[in-house]
């Protein structure tokens, strides 16, 4: 049906007399009926991608375009009246995930379906996904996030488990998500819930019961972790997802004609990070339990598994407490504890162990031996895998080890985004670039080209002025579109040292009182969000919040300066943030970031970088060369010196600098206290004098160099479109149909 026979039948109303809910809602049906069928269930081997988080942003344009009627729907819109960005306004966005590796899985499900491969998501579906950010005496309070309605991308299946957790069993029901390709076949994102889950037994903000597991399973991504009972919720939740994806697995595989024997013929299983390790354990009990041996069992699933590294943080590996896996899934134990002895048979390394001397199971260890593929997701990152934080391991599997640099899908981050963009790309070198991104390096040659790199600015000073519109409507907060947007989303932490900018624009802050006022006015955009627990995080929140009201109110510095932090950072902010940036910043403790893809989307959208030699930074660095990217900071191999030395004495650079002295003081100034609370300035404070664990001072000076030749660059307008055309240009790399091809050739073999 068409979208006008839809709404008759919905509502029996013409187009032009729906509201824009209604709209919405015929367009979710005729978008589920056009991908519908699309579907295609022939090839032998099938990848499951499982994941904790899918993080997919809002569905219904990125559908629209996949599956080529977006042009078409928009003008029969206006045609009758309507507008389709107000009616996306309507569509709640699914926030299930945290960040960078939830946003990954969903750009790689988009380009796996793109290249027409046989892979589908599986996971979790969480009632409310990542909490809703809100700003109170500027401080960050959590509240919850619905975004499944009567109507939505969710579709009901038969398809249900018992999942049997110690002491009591619970039923899973899946649902699905179509996930679209561009111009080729529909999969699928399977998300497992129960149909127990009581919404009502969340209090004020996030808090609920966390032990009524029947009620909470499903509602809400990652509980937090900072207590016991999380953490076992959490348990609780990573066994749910595995073992009903093992049975998914197991039932699909046995309809395509496997005999169980021959599954890895039938199966490749992605472990996206370590949140999905228990499915290793797992489909070894369901394969013995369906009559096959454990020798035979292991090397099945041993090589059905591989497993990807997302982070060096060692605090962030996970570690599970075997008395709580006795607990919640005591069928596992004595499996891990049969991997764990068949390892500590083998090798006298403890550090490879899966089980350490405090009864903890590492998960990153057990995948590592019983997977048959290892990556990381930047050339760097690996690197550092293989050299140092896994070295062990790569000395024992050399075979197993391979990077894979992430990528982001040019769909949502530049069809859908940045349609001006996109538009002016195609007109200079034809629509190739859409299907294979390489192509963008056809740009190169407009880069002398006057008129080209004019409108690539006038472009730019668009997307500025759709930002300013944005968030003039939705906080009130009015920017300059002729200030230099210099913009910093991604989640709050430490390692990522948002508090080194904040620590520049209280310089900078000085520096106008002074009188040395900047060339042009310049706009720091902050957006994110820090974990409930993270103190220090919502603390570096608070001092970024008193800086904007500040700075706002002081008429010798607002002509020159303004600081502005979006109120919940999400993807819906990042399609519009993105593409309105001139600097972006990637200013991470170099070895820190795994790889970074907020980078990439900006550097596709012409923004063009401060950065670190961290991540995939290294990578757009070798790819734009010295003249198009700002380095700055310690190598990797120098900060991971420090750490070993541990040498780094941060009140040093304190006391040797008295810019950094008089920023770090301004932070419990009787100027900022006056604003926001002492509690919270005197903590982070302190913690960067006397502790600083991610090196904020180490880099500052050079960062501040650094910024201001930047700034100064930027005068020239003509020289700085240039450096915007070769970002675009050289971004081809980082599409994750590139990514994908690769997993593909060197590890699934779909
Ligand atoms: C672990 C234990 C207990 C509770 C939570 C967690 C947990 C949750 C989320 C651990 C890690 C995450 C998320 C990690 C993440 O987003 N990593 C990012 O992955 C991106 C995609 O590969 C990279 O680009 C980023 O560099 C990396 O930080």
């Amino acid at each position: 049906m068409n979208l006008q026979e839809i709404v008759a039948k919905k509502y029996n109303k013409k187009l032009g007399e729906c509201s824009n809910e209604e709209i919405y809602f015929s367009l979710l049906d005729m978008t589920k009926e056009l991908s519908g069928k699309k579907e295609k269930k022939t090839d032998k081997k099938k990848l499951y991608y499982i994941s904790a988080e899918f993080l997919i942003g809002k569905l219904l344009s990125n559908n629209l375009i996949n599956l080529g009627v977006y042009d078409e729907v928009k003008e029969l819109l206006a045609a009758n009246g309507k507008d389709l960005a107000a009616i996306e306004e309507v569509e709640p966005e699914p926030s299930l995930g945290n960040g960078g590796l939830g946003r990954l899985a969903a750009c790689f499900l988009d380009s796996i379906a793109t290249l027409g491969l046989n892979g589908d998501g599986v996971g979790l579906n969480y009632h409310y996904g990542l909490f809703k950010q809100v700003f109170e005496n500027n401080l960050q309070k959590e509240t919850k996030n619905p975004w499944i309605e009567e109507q939505s991308w969710l579709t009901r299946t038969d398809i249900t488990y018992p999942v049997q957790f110690g002491g009591f069993t619970v039923t899973s029901r899946l649902y699905d998500i179509d996930v679209t390709g561009y111009e080729n076949r529909t999969n699928k994102l399977h998300l497992f819930d129960i149909e127990t889950i009581d919404e009502s037994i969340v209090g004020d903000g996030i808090d609920f019961n966390k032990e009524d597991i029947a009620k909470n399973l499903t509602l809400f991504l990652y509980p937090d972790d900072s207590d016991d009972k999380g953490r076992l919720l959490r348990v609780y939740q990573q066994y749910f997802m595995v073992s009903n994806a093992a049975r998914l697995i197991l039932d699909e595989a046995a309809a395509r004609g496997s005999e169980l024997h021959d599954l890895p013929d039938y199966v490749v299983i992605q472990i996206n990070d370590t949140h999905p390790s228990m499915v290793i354990p797992e489909l070894i009990r369901l394969l013995m339990e369906r009559g096959i041996d454990m020798d035979e069992a292991i090397n099945i699933v041993s090589q059905c598994c591989a497993y990807t590294n997302h982070t060096i943080l060692a605090e962030a590996l996970e570690k599970w407490p075997i008395a709580f896996l006795e607990k919640a899934v005591p069928q596992l134990v004595p499996i891990i504890y049969e991997l764990h002895n068949r390892v500590a048979e083998k090798y006298d390394d403890k550090s490879v162990y899966i089980i350490d001397e405090e009864h903890r199971v590492h998960m990153a260890n057990m995948d590592i031996h019983y997977g048959y593929s290892v990556n990381g997701v930047a050339y760097l990152h690996t690197e550092i895998l293989k050299d140092s934080e896994l070295n062990n391991f790569y000395k024992i599997y050399p075979e197993k080890f391979n990077n894979k640099t992430n990528g982001i899908t040019f769909r949502r981050w530049l069809l859908y985004c940045n349609r001006e963009l996109t538009d002016l790309i195609e007109e200079l070198i034809g629509p190739g670039f859409k299907k294979d991104a390489a192509e963008l390096e056809k740009l190169e040659k407009y880069v002398n080209d006057d008129a080209v790199l004019d409108k690539l600015l006038a472009i730019k000073q668009d997307d500025k002025i759709a930002l300013k519109n944005y968030l003039k409507a939705e906080q009130g907060i009015e920017l300059d579109e002729n200030a230099v947007f210099d913009i910093q989303v991604k989640r709050l932490h430490e390692y990522k040292r948002q508090q080194m900018n904040a620590l520049y624009v209280i310089n900078k802050y000085f520096e106008i009182k002074e009188g040395k006022k900047p060339a042009r006015k310049i706009t720091a955009i902050f957006g994110a969000k820090a974990a409930p627990a993270y103190v220090i995080a919502k603390d570096i929140i608070h001092l970024i919040l008193c800086l904007q009201q500040l700075i706002a109110n002081d008429p010798e510095v607002s002509p020159y300066l303004q600081v502005v932090m979006v109120e919940n950072y999400n993807v819906t902010w990042a399609e519009k943030l993105i593409p309105a940036a001139d600097i972006h910043e990637q200013i991470s403790l170099a070895s820190k970031e795994a790889s970074g893809t907020s980078n990439m989307k900006f550097m596709l959208n012409g923004a063009v970088a401060i950065g670190t030699e961290d991540g995939a930074n290294v990578e757009m660095h070798q790819f734009v060369g010295d003249d198009n990217i700002y380095i700055f900071g310690e190598s990797s191999e120098q900060v991971i010196d420090h750490y070993a030395k541990a040498d780094y004495v941060s009140r040093k650079y304190y006391d040797d600098n008295a810019d950094i002295k008089r920023a770090v003081d301004f932070i419990v100034s009787d100027e900022l206290k006056a604003i926001g609370n002492a509690e919270n300035l005197e903590r982070l404070y302190h913690e960067l004098l006397n502790k600083d664990w991610f090196m904020t001072l180490l880099d500052w000076e050079t960062y501040r160099a650094k910024k201001d030749e930047m700034l100064a660059d930027y005068e020239d307008r003509k020289a700085w479109a240039k450096k915007m055309l070769i970002n675009i240009s050289k971004a081809g790399f980082f599409s994750s149909d590139r990514t994908i091809e690769q997993y593909n050739q060197d590890i699934w073999k779909l």
